[in-house]
């Protein structure tokens, strides 16, 4: 990319945030959620905060650089980051407690809704030339009962720079997401390369954290999915490759053993996995 088309944590931040605004109408969900509900969770949420304070006597100088981070989240578009990487792995854990089906993940910042449609069996879009290993992808959709689902798979992923379509500059519009819609057998076909590891920007206030906290800043290499198919729960997922540093520290905390994949390297260099869903009944 060009000098004057840097990734930076201010534009993905702004771009998530957008996406946020536009796909999940926020302000609805408050105006939704019960005055009961609201009182009990901001009150366990506070008592949590000033247990905080008072076993580990924070200090005046300690509460301010809260403050000044608090108000660089929001200037740097981060909240949706901030809270997928480290909220969202214990929401979605509780949302899915009574699954039989796959299992899940979270879905974290970057999902776009209405990706181009491309079948069963296609490429997912990509550039001419695109970097990173092929990887063929075969697999279906299933009820838990093991009967065959028309259905789709959504599918988005990072670049082998580690970059996501319309959250980094310089990137066509659809790179690497597509829409997969089964016939009546479930089956799918998808061609598409491996991502490379993703890095949480380190120029934003999300970044900030993490220096200052002496942590790392890594996702593991993960595939995307959301999974439908009617009269059945939608299943959001991640898929992560074996030996992969961060399988095992993950800063989302969004890797299960059920979700690593088992490709095989063929002999063209290619890789091929055979992964498919079974969804819950709704
Ligand atoms: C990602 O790519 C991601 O999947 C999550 C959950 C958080 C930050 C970046
Ligand atoms: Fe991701």
């Amino acid at each position: 990319s060009t000098a004057d088309e840097t990734a930076t944590a201010a534009a993905s931040g702004a771009a998530a945030t957008e996406r946020f605004h536009h796909d999940k109408s926020p302000y609805d969900a408050v105006k939704d959620t019960p005055k009961e509900r609201v009182d009990l969770l901001a009150r366990a949420v506070l008592d949590a905060i000033h247990e905080t304070i008072r076993k580990h006597e924070v200090t005046y100088d300690e509460y301010n650089a809260l403050k000044a981070w608090l108000i660089q989240v929001g200037a740097d578009g981060e909240w949706p980051l901030f809270l997928d990487v480290w909220v969202e792995h214990v929401v979605e854990d509780v949302a899915t407690a009574d699954r039989q089906g796959s299992k899940g993940s979270i879905e974290g910042p970057y999902y776009v809704p209405d990706a181009p449609e491309r079948g069963a069996d296609a490429d997912l879009p990509m550039r001419d030339g695109e970097q990173g290993t092929p990887l063929l992808w075969e697999g279906g959709i299933t009820s838990t009962d093991g009967t065959p689902l028309a259905g789709t798979v959504e599918l988005w992923h990072a670049d082998a720079d580690g970059y996501y379509s319309q959250f980094a500059p310089g990137i066509p519009e659809w790179n690497l997401r597509g829409t997969f819609t089964t016939g009546p057998d479930g089956k799918f076909r998808i061609r598409t390369i491996q991502p490379a590891p993703y890095q949480i920007p380190t120029d934003g206030a999300c970044g900030r954290l993490i220096s200052a906290a002496g942590w790392h800043a890594w996702r593991p290499a993960h595939l995307h999915v959301k999974v439908s198919a009617p009269g059945h729960e939608q299943l959001i997922a991640q898929l992560y490759f074996p030996g992969d540093p961060h399988n095992d520290d993950d800063i989302a905390s969004a890797v299960k053993p059920e979700l690593i994949l088992s490709p095989v390297v063929q002999d063209d260099g290619s890789a091929r996995i055979d992964y498919g869903f079974a969804l819950d009944r709704r």
